[in-house]
């Protein structure tokens, strides 16, 4: 199972394997995440038109978003973190339980420095665990004098059988900026969340967890976060996907975005100090009786 760096080097992808089929594969572009396999079953979806070229960003998985979400003045949407190549701390190690950890990490370099001129390092850990993925993130500004503002977020890309059939909990009462229309605020009204058009939504100050069900073959997902505050949910749908050159125009059914982070407050970072976020992603078996929804007219705030 030992990765050599030397090995890894060569290649740009680094593999967790825990036995028992479950594994998950790590691209160095980005530091994506583009496989979490439990007991042979795929996860996480990965367009089949997905860019591997090392320059643009991976079209799936889960791409690893900084410093800024969105449209950026200075940069690419979704800041440089994506499309930069990140460096394999510690090789895939097992722990005495079994489970099994990497360590990568990504520095300022002159092509950041270029677009945002600011030391930081950014260590992230990985934990593959029987059913569950584990994400450990610490942001460091090791600047004397200097602060930095970031946004950062985990551009999580379920693999779902239908996205229509899948429902997502911990969203009620929370307001969202809603990017299909003109960015407007509104405040959620459902108890469980479906998807059955084009959706893309910043939830803000989202409750720590989240269920996402209908999954890979019918299970569910449990996102857990820490010091992410906010919840991105999207899906392009048809028009959007014809959009996109990396995504196959009849592969909108098959993907859900539940992206936890840090975007509609950016966090300051001050000089020497460290900021630290976590994610947890477990997938589970049904015994859970579904409440169905009753829709509530959504309340538009202003
Ligand atoms: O996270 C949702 C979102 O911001 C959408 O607005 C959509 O643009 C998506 O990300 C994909 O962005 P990308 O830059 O990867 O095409």
């Amino acid at each position: 199972m030992a990765t050599t760096a030397a090995a890894v080097a060569a290649t740009s992808v680094v593999v967790l394997d825990r036995g028992n089929n479950t594994t998950c594969t790590i691209n160095l572009h980005g530091a994506t995440v583009v496989s979490w396999r439990v007991n042979n079953q795929e996860q996480l979806f990965v367009s089949k038109l997905a860019s591997f070229d090392g320059k643009k960003a991976i079209r799936g998985g889960i791409p690893f978003v900084f410093p800024q979400f969105g449209p950026w003045s200075f940069g690419p949407q979704h800041g440089f973190a994506r499309i930069t190549r990140w460096h394999l701390d510690r090789a895939p190690e097992r722990l005495h339980n079994g489970d099994v950890e990497a360590i990568f990490s990504l520095m300022d370099n002159e092509f950041t420095r270029s677009i945002w001129n600011y030391q930081f390092r950014i260590t992230y850990r990985l934990i593959l665990r029987e059913k569950e993925l584990h994400f450990h993130i610490g942001v460091y500004n090791p600047s004397k004098d200097l602060s930095f503002t970031f946004n950062m977020l985990l551009h999580t890309y379920l693999k779902v059988p239908d996205v229509r059939r899948c429902q997502i909990t911990g969203l009620q009462g929370c307001h969202f900026i809603d990017k299909t229309r003109e960015g407007a605020l509104y405040q959620e009204g459902r108890e469980v969340v479906t998807v059955n058009e084009w959706t893309d939504r910043i939830y803000q100050h989202t409750p720590q967890e989240h269920v996402i069900t209908n999954v890979v073959s019918g299970r569910k997902m449990r996102l857990h976060k820490y010091n992410f505050p906010d919840t991105v949910i999207w899906n392009p749908w048809i028009d959007r996907s014809r959009e996109m050159s990396d995504f196959g125009d009849d592969e909108f059914p098959n993907m859900l975005c539940v992206e936890a982070g840090n975007v509609s407050s950016p966090v300051i970072l001050l000089p020497g100090t460290c900021f630290e976020a976590s994610q947890i992603l477990q997938q589970f078996k049904y015994p859970y009786n579904l409440v169905l929804p009753k829709k509530k007219a959504q309340r538009k705030l202003k």
